[in-house]
């Protein structure tokens, strides 16, 4: 890494442009939702298309709408270093999770454009389809079929959850693109995402060297039993669904939480039928997000889940189905790049640690395909998935300087 870098990204230009994105699919209510393939979704992709395009990059789409602003420096010829994040969002976002990245990926191209500098290898800014997967599971998708772990035509089959098909909402919105996902065979990869988590700022560190990220599983559960008179029937005869589904929440919270371990799981999404105040729900469907950094704690949480959903059915009478729906393994990132961050944030004279990510991101796709690493910069009060995530400017340009540094390092090599 080269000692004391005096370049330094616009951060008024970069801190402008988060700003405006966060504002691209507000409701009347002010709340931020820009899920894959919607219209909210398509004017923020024409928005930062539109940046990529006026920076003089070459802008490509490929055909899961995955969406790359290219600079064919150095030797065309040479694999390109990759950077870049993604701009669907959750529901009632915040505005950095994802855009964060993808926005200092294409400042650091900008500011390396203005400096004179020549790369010795091509550099592309990626802005990857539903890495949030709120609306088409899994998560990372677009990411994940870019390394080949998933079909474009399974992925554009893909079903949401407002019925829709995916591939036919990318051609909607004008991003089924015509590149095959996996065009450009990146020489590395790295993301500068917001930490998510509360671990760098109640430490007091500036950055994250993210060496390593926890593994996902994602299942959807339906608890088929039988709707009946809510004041009529006793509770010794009851099939209930909403019950059945209230006591896995409370098992996997009591389950994950008996030891110190880092396993987390979440029940996110939940509905009843039919749903009415007076009626024993028949059916109850609801989602089960497990996450560990330790491969066989996340597949023994698994097991245990599974074999609790067999007593529950013969307990409360009641029929169980599950369906997969993401199931990723933890991910170890590239040593090489994750000492380049530290050497990047040491010479800017910035306190750095290395950590586990939390969250799943498309670093951990891109990672089978090319060396890859994450920087992380601090969120406060560790809040992320809510409008009130928030990330002071002085750590937004810190990291964006950081990734400035690493990616003129790979792109010299
Ligand atoms: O679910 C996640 O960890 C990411 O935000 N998609
Ligand atoms: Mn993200
Ligand atoms: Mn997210």
């Amino acid at each position: 890494m080269d000692t004391k870098n005096d370049t330094r990204i616009d951060a008024d230009r970069l801190l402008g442009r988060l700003r405006t994105l966060g504002q691209v699919g507000r409701d009347a209510d002010g709340r931020l939702t820009r899920l894959t393939a919607s219209d909210p979704e398509k004017v923020g992709r024409d928005t930062v298309a539109g940046w990529f395009a006026a920076a003089g990059l070459e802008v490509a789409v490929d055909r899961i709408g995955n969406m790359f602003g290219i600079w064919r420096a150095g030797d065309a010829d040479l694999p390109p270093v990759m950077v870049g994040s993604h701009i669907d969002t959750v529901i009632n976002a915040g505005i950095y999770d994802g855009c964060y990245g993808v926005l200092a990926a294409l400042e650091v191209l900008e500011t390396l454009l203005a400096s004179g500098v020549k790369p010795r290898r091509p550099i592309v800014v990626a802005a990857f389809t539903n890495e949030e997967g709120v609306r088409y599971a899994p998560s990372m998708m677009g990411s994940l079929v870019y390394a080949g772990g998933l079909s474009v035509q399974a992925a554009q089959a893909t079903v949401g959850t407002d019925g829709s098909v995916l591939g036919e909402e990318l051609a909607r919105i004008g991003y089924a693109g015509p590149h095959e996902p996996g065009f450009l065979k990146p020489h590395a990869y790295v993301e500068l995402h917001i930490e998510q988590g509360p671990v760098l700022e109640r430490e007091g560190w500036a950055v994250g060297a993210v060496e390593n990220l926890q593994g996902i599983s994602w299942q959807r559960v339906t608890i088929d039993g039988v709707a009946n008179h809510a004041g009529t029937t006793p509770m010794s005869m009851r099939k209930d669904a909403g019950q059945a589904a209230a006591r896995v929440v409370t098992f996997l919270r009591d389950r994950v939480s008996r030891g110190n371990f880092p396993t987390v799981a979440t029940v996110g999404c939940m509905a009843f039928e039919p749903n009415a105040i007076n009626v024993i729900p028949s059916r109850a469907t609801f989602t089960v997000d497990i996450r560990d950094p330790d491969e066989t704690r996340l597949q023994t949480e698994e097991d245990a889940l599974a074999r609790y959903l067999d007593e529950l059915a013969e307990a409360e009478g009641v029929s169980i189905s599950v369906e997969r729906l993401a199931r990723f393994n933890p991910v170890i990132f590239d040593g090489g790049i994750v000492k380049m961050i530290e050497l990047a944030a040491a010479n800017r004279g910035l306190r750095s640690r290395r950590m586990t990510s939390g969250a799943g991101h498309d670093a951990q796709m891109m990672s089978r395909i090319c060396p890859a690493a994450m920087i992380f910069v601090p969120s406060i009060d560790g809040i992320s998935h809510n409008p009130r995530e928030l990330t002071p400017d002085a750590d937004l340009v810190n990291g964006a300087n950081v990734l400035l540094d690493v990616v003129s390092h790979l792109a010299a090599t």
